[in-house]
């Protein structure tokens, strides 16, 4: 992509109710621009990455069985009132009413419409277990939408649903759920903790948030420093170890406000290893059993001949949150470095261009397209402006890799930098190896 081409309304202007550095920083880059309180529209930059994180909490839903569908955003109020939601979701729901007068809402969340697809398709124990998952926007009415795409009134959401004939059964659809998200952040380059958390309205008792460590978090957190030694390797995908997995983590003290207690902390964990900060919530799973199932009469024939309510759990990833909280993770020092698995470019190509001199913009045209044959996602930088301007931009931007044509740069070898490193002089084939590695 040229960057002439590309719309990118990088401004310096913030508005004053930028407060976090993500926000300030996707306006500024123009990843995203406000349309009303809390609604945002994507723009091509912004897009791109959130499309990526997608992509990777796609591949791992798929990686531990789950299913991919897509459900509606426009859900009717009929099963909101059969689970008697309809009236404790109170004023966050955003509620509708179609031409013929019908109530409608705006889906903040799916466990009503799916356990309603549940129950008019599967009817044994021999279908059982099932895990569906869908990637769709929600809204919710939040008394105050702030911090960007932190918390928004509608969001892009991963929601996922699982159903098993027993407990038992049920919380080993969970523990697969909760390493496929550690898997998921890990790609993501983000340090997640699970915490024991509480249900709120979405009910149950069973439940851990995974939350990422930033001091712009919404979220208090007190844990002990020794729970990112837990290693995710050690775990193999079976029944047994992912108990195990789930034991791990939960030996160690990791709780938000609501939970903590002093003297527990203090008795748990030594000083030396107490982290007391702040953190972005960036996924929230539940065990609820028949919360659903029950006001829902969904049933399905057990092995031994009887009717048995489905026990379901439900797991949520904010996806359009985490472009968010990976900024709020990765910015340093007015420099963006987006994780490799996700920049919305793998590298930008920064020619020195002057009006009497084209030869490092041919240089650099020729290296962009011998990029594009090898499937390497670039960005020429060909905006006639001077290289300081340029910098600046792109640290901004944080594509992780630059081609740097100026100064330095002789014949056939370049400036290649890695941001935040120091710049190395290579041939476009050493670049090509770096970047394929
Ligand atoms: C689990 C999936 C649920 O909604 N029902 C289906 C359950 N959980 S949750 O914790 O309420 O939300 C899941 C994740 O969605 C993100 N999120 C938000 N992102 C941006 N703006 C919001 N207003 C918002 N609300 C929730 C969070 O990452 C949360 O963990």
């Amino acid at each position: 992509m040229l960057l002439s081409k590309l719309l990118i309304p990088i401004t310096k202007d913030l508005p004053a109710d930028a407060k976090i550095k993500s926000h300030q920083l996707m306006l500024r880059t123009g990843m995203i621009r406000q349309s009303s309180a809390g609604i945002y529209s994507w723009l091509p930059l912004g897009f791109k990455v959130m499309k990526k994180i997608e992509q990777i909490v796609r591949e791992e839903q798929n990686k531990i069985g789950a299913q991919e569908m897509l459900m509606p955003t426009i859900q009717s109020a009929d099963i909101w009132k059969e689970s008697g939601r309809y009236d404790d979701y109170g004023e966050e729901m955003l509620r509708i009413k179609d031409r013929q007068g019908r109530e409608m809402l705006y889906g903040p969340t799916n466990e009503e419409l799916i356990t309603e697809i549940f129950r008019s398709s599967v009817k044994s124990y021999k279908s059982l277990p099932q895990m569906l998952y869908h990637i769709q926007w929600k809204f919710r009415d939040e008394v105050r939408p702030r911090f960007g795409v932190m918390r928004c009134r509608e969001f892009f959401m991963k929601d996922a649903y699982s159903f098993d004939t027993d407990e038992n059964s049920a919380k080993k659809s969970y523990n697969k759920m909760f390493f496929a998200y550690l898997n998921t952040f890990k790609r993501l380059d983000l340090q997640a903790i699970p915490m024991a958390a509480d249900t709120g309205p979405i009910g149950g008792d069973l439940s851990h948030e995974f939350v990422i460590l930033a001091e712009t978090g919404e979220s208090k957190i007190y844990a002990d420093k020794k729970i990112f030694e837990v290693n995710l390797k050690n775990f193999k995908f079976d029944d047994k170890s992912l108990e195990k997995m789930r034991k791990d983590f939960s030996s160690f003290y990791a709780v938000t406000d609501d939970k903590y207690k002093k003297d527990e902390f203090d008795k748990n964990v030594n000083k030396s290893n107490q982290i007391i900060t702040k953190g972005i919530e960036v996924g929230h799973i539940f065990y609820f059993g028949d919360k659903y199932s029950k006001p829902l009469n969904c049933f399905v024939d057990t092995k031994e001949g009887k009717k048995d309510l489905v026990k379901m759990g439900s797991y949520g990833i904010g996806v359009s949150r985490l472009v968010g909280a990976i900024i709020e993770a990765k910015y340093n020092n007015e420099i963006m470095k987006w994780p490799k698995a996700v920049s919305p470019f793998d590298v930008v190509i920064i020619p020195s261009i002057s009006k009497n001199n084209n030869e490092n913009m041919v240089k650099a045209s020729k290296i962009y397209d011998e990029l594009k044959k090898q499937n390497v996602d670039a960005l020429l930088d060909d905006v006639d402006e001077n290289m300081s301007i340029k910098f600046k931009k792109h640290d901004l931007i944080g594509v992780p890799f630059q081609i740097i044509l100026g100064s330095k740069s002789k014949e056939n070898k370049f400036e290649f930098k890695e941001v935040n490193q120091e710049a190395k002089i290579l041939s476009l084939e050493e670049i090509k190896r770096k970047l394929k590695k």
